[in-house]
């Protein structure tokens, strides 16, 4: 029988490039794409689309019935700095609509689970360097919290109720097709767009902090491959760290002048500084890389490389 998929969140950052890659492998008939507007054409004209409200259940269950759904994909969330603006909204939606979908696999609807966690879910206390799988966690974004008590609720699942439900603790995610929307990581995707469009960019994030970033490439790539993964090789049910490259303003500022030497950077830090500094700066992987071989391709210069060739003809420049 063949995999029934429904991503939930399709029109965003991530979902719309999982929405395309998932339609290559599967075949368009059996992936279903869903979110709350139509707002993004390229992916509501890809294939099936559905209007679904991650927070209603019954909407939920009635696409699921409908498709003959064996496998979500929970894509529909408030992120760090939205969230800080509407606590109780990210509250609601990140949590709620990660229940609805864990009780659908409870309740033997469908039968596995992707559940997204951030690096969020570390915080200020957590160690800042090759942040370890298992250490202390002690989030201060609404955002953050969410992810957390959501990776104990899935482990809960998993264990008392065998749902296969699996996930992996994204970094900043860079990618030209979908612009993301409401993170504090968002400025490595928005300096490509302005640098390419006008060689100047007012970064709000000081020139010297470090995060993880991985390219949406490598972000899919480890999405399909622990969703493909065999059951047993998936060990951690909360979420697996997931590392690729770590770098600062300055630093990307710098690997953008290779290509275009007059790109000017300027700082000023906002409220999104703090939720930054609460992060870690890098992140160790070993055990995504044990169990189920991940490993990521690429690095900062060649992400520049494809982002300004890609906005670049976007923008027809
Ligand atoms: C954010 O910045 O909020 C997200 C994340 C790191 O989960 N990109």
């Amino acid at each position: 029988m063949s995999t029934r998929i429904l991503i939930i969140g399709a029109c965003g950052q991530i979902g719309s490039e999982l929405t395309f890659k998932l339609r290559e492998i599967y075949g368009d008939d059996n992936v279903v794409a869903s979110d709350i507007s139509y707002n993004n054409l390229e992916v509501v004209n890809s294939g099936i689309f559905e209007i679904i409200d991650a927070m209603d259940y019954a909407s939920v269950k009635v696409c699921v019935e409908k498709y003959n759904i064996d496998t979500v994909y929970l894509m529909a969330a408030m992120l760090s700095a939205t969230g800080e603006k509407y606590p109780m909204k990210a509250w609601d939606l990140n949590t709620s609509s990660l229940f609805h979908v864990l009780n659908l696999a409870k309740s033997k609807f469908i039968k596995k689970v992707f559940w997204p966690s951030s690096i969020a879910v570390f915080g200020p206390s957590t160690p800042k360097k090759e942040t370890p799988q298992y250490t202390t966690m002690e989030p201060t974004t609404v955002y953050g919290i969410t992810k957390q008590v959501g990776e104990r609720w899935c482990e809960y699942y998993n264990q008392k109720y065998g749902v296969d439900v699996r996930g992996i603790r994204y970094p900043g995610i860079i990618s030209w097709k979908t612009l993301p929307g409401g993170g504090t990581t968002d400025y490595a995707v928005e300096i490509y767009h302005e640098a390419v469009k006008n060689k100047a960019y007012e970064c709000f994030l000081s020139e010297d902090t470090a995060l993880p970033m991985l390219f949406m490439d490598d972000a899919i790539k480890a999405t399909v491959d622990i969703m493909t993964a065999d059951n047993d090789d998936i060990k951690i049910r909360s979420s697996y760290n997931l590392a690729g490259i770590t770098f600062t303003p300055k630093e990307i500022a710098a690997s953008i002048q290779k290509y275009i030497p007059d790109f000017k950077i300027t700082y000023k830090p906002d409220f999104r500084q703090e939720i930054a500094d609460s992060w870690p700066q890098s992140i160790d992987d070993t055990t995504a890389r044990k169990d189920w071989n991940w490993k990521h391709d690429f690095d900062l210069d060649a992400i520049t490389k494809e982002m300004l060739m890609q906005l670049g003809e976007k923008y027809n420049i």
